[in-house]
């Protein structure tokens, strides 16, 4: 047992951060990192799971079988990031069960994009492309978080949606090249994604409750507008490169700052979706639950094996 002082153990704490160590599980915390780590690695998981559906709901209508195999790989591995950062939550002593049901009573939040349809097979391109483009962005900074466990799961979550984005990306050129119906398809999309993708990021620093802890301890090292600018200055040459437009008149490269100027997004409209009143929270809900409750003889049958295996 460790009788040293609060104080002591803080100030060793936080020296270890100063110095770039990794925090590991059994390692002391503060309570505060402890509870920090667990909500946005919790939400963070909830969106990989969430994030399936949308995606997910156009497996049989893939045009042909090379895209429809992708696309199952590719939904596929959103699973394994969550079952990656369900474990990393749990090494804080959070159990999956509590998660669980934090998330199918919609107690818990995630990602605001996967609150949206996907009407078109353009959606599908469009999150490969611009949501797993900003879901990189933020997740190359979460690669380098003082929680060992986290960063360490984001080195290979990243690795994936690298190719993630080439998925995306190579399904929209082949839309971008064909006929004007379909350049419209991809045109609609990005104005449906452009505003829910940059809100993706986080609400600006004067609206954020946690940005000021979680840089102080180093699990976020960048604030959500830094990482937003990040992927706007990425993206928005390339979606101009295929001949479409970025849906906002101010979006200019700022010669002064080096930076795309932008038009911020609703951040009321940010706050309803990710308390339950977007476009789709219920269906996707409902559809998690039905998954949830159709798994549920695949746990009962490890709980016994597990029993067995201790006996
Ligand atoms: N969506 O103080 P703030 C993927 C909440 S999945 C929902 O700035 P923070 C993929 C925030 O939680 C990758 N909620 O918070 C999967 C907080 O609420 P609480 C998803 C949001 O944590 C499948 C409140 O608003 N990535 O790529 O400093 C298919 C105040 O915000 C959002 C991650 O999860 C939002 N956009 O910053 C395809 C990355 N924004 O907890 C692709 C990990 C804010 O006080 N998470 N909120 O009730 C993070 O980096 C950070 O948590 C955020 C927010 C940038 C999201």
């Amino acid at each position: 047992m460790n009788e040293k002082p609060h104080e002591q153990q803080l100030a060793e704490f936080e020296a270890r951060i100063a110095r770039g160590e990794k925090v590991e599980p059994g390692d002391w915390m503060p309570d505060d990192y402890r509870k920090e780590l667990i909500r946005m690695i919790s939400q963070h998981a909830h969106s990989e799971i969430v994030g399936q559906l949308p995606e997910g709901h156009w497996i049989p209508y893939a045009p042909g079988f090379r895209r429809k195999l992708t696309l199952v790989a590719k939904v596929q591995d959103e699973a394994g990031h969550g079952q990656l950062l369900y474990t990393a939550a749990e090494t804080l002593g959070k159990s999956r069960e509590d998660m669980m049901e934090e998330l199918l009573t919609g107690k818990a939040k995630y990602a605001n994009v996967f609150n949206y349809p996907t009407p078109t097979w353009a959606d599908v391109g469009i999150i490969g492309w611009l949501v797993d483009t900003s879901a990189v962005i933020n997740q190359s900074m979460l690669a380098h978080s003082s929680y060992g466990p986290y960063a360490r799961a984001m080195k290979r979550i990243c690795y994936e949606e690298a190719f993630h984005i080439k998925q995306g990306y190579d399904s929209i050129v082949a839309l971008a090249k064909g006929t004007p119906e379909q350049r419209a398809m991809v045109q609609e999309a990005i104005n449906r994604w452009w505003y829910p993708t940059l809100m993706m990021s986080g609400p600006p620093t004067k609206l954020s409750e946690h940005t000021a802890r979680s840089m102080k301890w180093k699990i976020k090292t960048k604030t959500n507008e830094q990482v937003r600018q990040e992927f706007i200055d990425l993206i928005v040459p390339q979606i101009r490169a295929l001949g479409f437009e970025v849906p906002d008149p101010n979006c200019k490269l700022n010669e002064k700052t080096g930076h795309f100027d932008y038009t911020q997004p609703d951040w009321e409209e940010l706050k309803r979706v990710v308390n339950g009143d977007g476009p789709c929270n219920k269906e996707r809900l409902e559809t998690r639950r039905k998954a949830h409750e159709e798994g549920k003889w695949v746990r009962e049958a490890l709980a016994v094996a597990k029993k067995k295996a201790a006996a």
